[in-house]
């Protein structure tokens, strides 16, 4: 196995990951054409992180939570974490900048950040403490607004979340990804999983929870993970509308420009929403009618519903089109306006197929 991308820790052989060319941050994009079961297992799944993954010894860690919206501040460390009431729950994580690639090729001009494709998704089932219990041990007050996790990676990557999302049921400090404490690339020892929102709320190597009365900004609530451009109103001090959960999106288990004898075959693929379950998936060959996919259990909202359909796959060149819908009646759009950030694109993508 190779590991040429500098700054992450497991090992990312082209069969499990698409590695960009020139990887000045610490980025993996998941194979989604070699993922098999319901959950993406650790080995396989996408990392983002702009900076290296930290090396940091569980044994001298500790969780500074502190701020002017807590009466009894608090430092947790390790042991103390795991000797709180402990919660599973399975739940997508989602780069804002998934499928960014697709911008380039609708409007001729590449969206600054990592040019993915739609593999910087993946669900694991985790565990640990729900950040409400901690928030309530320190005492948070009725006047608390917003709460920013800090990382303890180079850069200290912090985004603010409002207070009503911090407390809610399925917002976790997770301490173990798929049963297995936290891989380093993935947060050990403790990371935030944030349902339904963009993966950059997730916060990594938590180090400092900070609790305030006041709006909280940081780099990435206010320059980058928003949408911003000529059809987004800046919010100041945002440069546009910083961005919460994850819209209606579709990925497919098959490579860009993959090949396919020709023949009987089982299309696979995986539909997620941040707003809940996903309700439909229909797909569309060429210039067919849209039918619908078969969906296969389990669907759970805020992790991804797998689905499935026969396709006849004639010799010569196909296109495949996936359109997934949610509980709220949210449909992926024929397009996504421009934003300089190029995040949330969850368009219908015109997938390309050679048939032999
Ligand atoms: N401390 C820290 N947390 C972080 C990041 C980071 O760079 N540093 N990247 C964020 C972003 S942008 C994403 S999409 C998710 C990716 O999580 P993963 O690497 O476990 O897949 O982590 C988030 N948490
Ligand atoms: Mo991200």
């Amino acid at each position: 196995m190779s590991n040429d991308t500098g700054g992450i820790d497991k090992p990312t052989p082209k069969a499990w990951f698409h590695v960009p060319e020139h990887g000045e941050n610490s980025n993996v994009e998941t194979r989604l054409a070699a993922l098999e079961g319901y959950l993406t297992p650790n080995s396989r799944f996408f990392v983002r992180s702009h900076n290296p993954t930290p090396r940091i010894d569980a044994s001298d860690w500790r969780l500074r939570v502190h701020g002017d919206g807590l009466t009894q501040p608090l430092e947790l460390d390790y042991a103390a974490l795991r000797a709180m009431p402990q919660i599973a729950m399975t739940r997508a994580i989602e780069c804002a900048g998934n499928a960014r690639a697709f911008f380039a090729e609708r409007y001729g001009q590449q969206a600054g950040g990592a040019q993915w494709h739609t593999g910087a998704i993946g669900v694991a089932e985790w565990s640990g403490v729900r950040l409400r219990d901690v928030l309530e041990r320190a005492g948070i007050t009725e006047t608390a607004r917003d709460v920013l996790p800090v990382g303890l990676d180079e850069n200290a990557f912090a985004r603010p979340l409002p207070a009503a999302k911090a407390m809610a049921d399925d917002t976790l400090i997770a301490l173990t990804m798929n049963g297995e404490r936290l891989p380093p690339d993935h947060g050990f020892p403790a990371r935030l999983v944030v349902s339904g929102w963009l993966g950059a709320a997730s916060i990594k190597w938590l180090g400092e929870i900070r609790v305030s009365t006041q709006a909280l900004h940081t780099h990435w609530n206010t320059r980058d993970y928003t949408l911003a451009g000529p059809d987004y109103p800046a919010q100041p001090p945002a440069d546009g509308i910083p961005i919460t959960t994850m819209p209606v999106m579709s990925v497919i288990e098959l490579d860009w420009n993959a090949e396919l004898p020709a023949g009987e075959h089982t299309l696979r693929g995986r539909a997620f929403s941040g707003e809940g379950q996903v309700r439909r998936v229909e797909y569309a060959v060429d210039e067919d009618p849209w039918h619908d996919a078969r969906l296969e259990a389990p669907n759970i909202a805020g992790a991804w519903v797998r689905w499935a359909f026969r396709w006849q796959a004639t010799p010569g060149p196909h296109v495949v089109r996936i359109r997934a819908t949610d509980e709220n009646g949210h449909v992926q759009p024929e397009s996504v306006p421009w934003n300089d950030h190029g995040c949330l694109y969850n368009a219908v993508i015109a997938h390309p197929v050679r048939v032999g």
